[in-house]
């Protein structure tokens, strides 16, 4: 399913807080000092029931100059901004700023909506109207929907609801099979339960148990707990916004900008390479080593601009820099990110993220440069992809690769590695071995076993799973290491697609369902078997009166597939709960007289001497008893 945030901006006092009252019924300025004075201070997070049944995240954000560093940490997982513009005032100096912040985090769609429509006549509205299709033009709000509403009387809302559903509808569904990844916005504590991150995922999926890693502190944890949109759920994925109760963290370990992601997948980082575009309102020329605020995801880390091709920028260029941070940074590849100048404070420049970990570059550089600008066409990477997508059968390590390159790749393993961080290609750890596999050979793969899995359930649905090696032989062939086939099952587990007990595969999602006709039977099987105790009937002997041979069959396997019947030897059959006590009885007994003889088991289990002789042959086994001459002892014991 698609999830969407839907973020307002806009000047101070514009309406935007009200407007999302008025859309959802719900307040989101919930702290006293807002409330006192009458503004937004903090991001305030609701949600908004659309009438086409979807259910978007909101984000509010505060107008107010002083708290754009609020609202860099909310805008920067939106999908669709509600730019709100007071009819009576027109465009404002944060308007243009919130927007620019927009633009350098590449939010591409958005309305432009004119509150407090009350305030002012029709012609008024109009010529405000021409005015913003003037200022938008060539921007991504140029064809923009303008809505003028009155958050008063609800005037417009019917028509703004209705376009807000439609460009829900327009946007692109987020990378879910990514790495997890939750810029941490809100932290705090809850009684009982211990530490809760709040956030919106922007790639992956979370579930309840998963180990997750903390960044920049690295702490591992594990997800105790997930709510959204204030429910408990078991699963999260990207575009939701989330609360994440977290196991055995303490509240000084996390704080917002900080990230919660799949383990291992990111290298905090003193220095990052980046694409910089510098604004064209920006009052003079960028220098070198200028001192700024950088702020990525909901993080605000001081640092200095180096830039790497040219002596300075000018307003309106582009340049490649390399960003000295004053505090590790946890981006990955293609992140946005936005830079305010130190001070006085206001937005400057923006870009995109090409080397998430760099090395300290020295200046003008060349073959540094030119390497930045193939990273960031990402020319080697799709000549490594297609090799890999044509390589991922033979489950290459690097090789494998090497040798199908034809040459002598320099940086190769980093190079893979940043296609493994930006999840094209998954690397597996089989042995001592890492292999590099296309995502969409593993994604075919599961679609193989998910189709042969539907069929094999289907044909026995009493049956809890396929054979793991069955599935193996049929959809990957002999060629696979034993290793390499149990990690991509269990990649295939991590992704909810199956699950493996032991060794049987089953779909995620199957459980056995009995006809009720099977569940009379799995009850009289059970009630032959409990009542015959140590003396149990024949499978033959019970089978022969059913008319439904098949089926009597079926829910008998079923019943010895889950285990409700153990069988310890050739026709002899237990119900689990009689073989779990024939344990207890029996070390009971040599507890008592030191040991036991088969004669005297006959007696303890009231059976023949062919049951009691297959009980102890079966106790000696599984090394809980030891025979010693014709007697029995504790194996412990022996
Ligand atoms: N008449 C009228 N007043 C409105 C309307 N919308 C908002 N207001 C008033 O405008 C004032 C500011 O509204 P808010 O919703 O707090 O503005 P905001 O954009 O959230 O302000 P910040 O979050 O501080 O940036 C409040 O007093 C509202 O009652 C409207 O449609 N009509
Ligand atoms: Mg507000």
């Amino acid at each position: 399913m698609k999830h969407i945030i839907i973020g307002t901006a806009g000047h101070i006092d514009h309406g935007k807080t009200t407007l999302i009252k008025a859309l959802t019924g719900r307040e989101t300025d919930t702290l006293k000092e807002e409330k006192d004075r009458g503004i937004s201070i903090n991001l305030g997070f609701t949600y908004f029931d659309l009438p086409s049944g979807r259910r978007a995240g909101i984000i509010d954000v505060p107008g107010h100059e002083k708290f754009i560093k609020n609202m860099l940490a909310g805008i920067s997982s939106i999908d669709v901004v509600l730019l709100v513009i007071a009819a009576d005032e027109g465009i404002m100096p944060q308007t243009r700023e919130h927007f620019e912040i927009l633009q350098l985090l590449n939010v591409k769609k958005g309305i432009i909506v004119l509150t407090k429509a009350d305030l002012v006549d029709a012609e008024w509205i109009e010529m405000i109207k021409s005015d913003l299709t003037e200022e938008f033009k060539g921007t991504f709000l140029e064809n923009a929907p303008i809505h003028a509403v009155s958050s008063k009387n609800k005037s417009g809302f019917e028509k703004l609801v209705n376009d807000i559903d439609k460009i829900t509808e327009e946007v692109s569904a987020k990378d879910t099979e990514g790495h997890f990844r939750l810029p941490v916005d809100r932290v705090f504590s809850v009684s009982g339960f211990g530490t809760v991150v709040t956030g919106t995922i922007i790639s992956g999926r979370v579930k309840v148990g998963d180990t997750i890693e903390v960044y920049p502190s690295k702490v591992v944890t594990k997800v105790r707990g997930i709510q959204i949109h204030d429910k408990p759920e078991e699963f999260g994925e990207a575009g939701q916004r989330c609360a994440i109760n977290l196991a055995n963290t303490k509240l000084s370990e996390i704080g917002r900008g900080d990230v919660v992601s799949s383990v291992n997948i990111m290298e905090p980082s003193f220095s990052i390479d980046c694409v910089l575009y510098y604004l064209k309102s920006a009052k003079k020329p960028l220098v070198n080593r200028q001192r700024v605020r950088l702020y990525h995801g909901t993080d605000e880390i001081l640092c200095r601009v180096v830039i790497l091709d040219r002596e300075e920028i000018a307003p309106g260029e582009s340049a490649y820099v390399q960003l000295r941070l004053e505090k590790q940074i946890n981006a990955q590849r293609n992140d946005r990110y936005v830079l305010r100048s130190y001070s006085p404070m206001y937005t400057i420049a923006g870009g995109t993220v090409i080397n998430p970990s760099a090395e300290k570059a020295k200046r003008f550089n060349e073959k540094y440069i030119e390497d930045l600008k193939i990273k960031e066409s990402g020319k080697t990477e799709s000549i490594l992809e297609n090799t890999l997508s044509k390589l991922s059968g033979d489950y290459p390590d690097i090789n494998v690769i090497l040798k199908a390159l034809g040459k002598n790749e320099e940086g190769l393993e980093e190079k893979l590695q940043a296609l493994v961080e930006d999840n094209i290609i998954i690397k597996l750890i089989a042995l001592d071995k890492t292999i590099y596999i296309h995502k969409n050979f593993i994604k075919q793969k599961i679609e193989e076993i998910e189709r042969i899995l539907i069929a094999y359930h289907n044909e026995n649905p009493l049956k809890c799973g396929m054979p793991k090696e069955e599935i193996k032989n049929k959809v990957f062939g002999k060629n696979i290491k034993q290793k390499t086939y149990d990690e991509m099952l269990m990649l295939m587990e991590n992704r909810n697609s199956i699950k493996i007990y032991e060794k049987i595969v089953s779909l995620y999602d199957f459980r056995i369902q009995y006809t009720n006709e099977q569940e009379n039977l799995k009850k009289s099987i059970i009630f032959a078997y409990d009542i015959g105790r140590y003396n149990t009937p024949k499978y033959s002997d019970l089978a022969q009166s059913e008319k439904d041979k098949k089926n009597f069959k079926m829910v008998f396997d079923s019943l010895m597939d889950n285990e409700e019947l153990i069988k310890i030897a050739e026709e002899c059959i237990f119900t689990k709960y009689h073989y779990e006590n024939s344990k207890v009885i029996v070390s009971k007994y040599i507890k008592e007289n030191g040991s036991i003889a088969a004669s005297s088991a006959r007696g303890v289990f009231d059976t023949s001497r062919k049951f009691a002789v297959a009980l102890l042959e079966h106790f000696d086994g599984i090394k809980l008893t030891k025979r010693v001459e014709n007697d029995r002892i504790l194996y412990k014991e022996s």
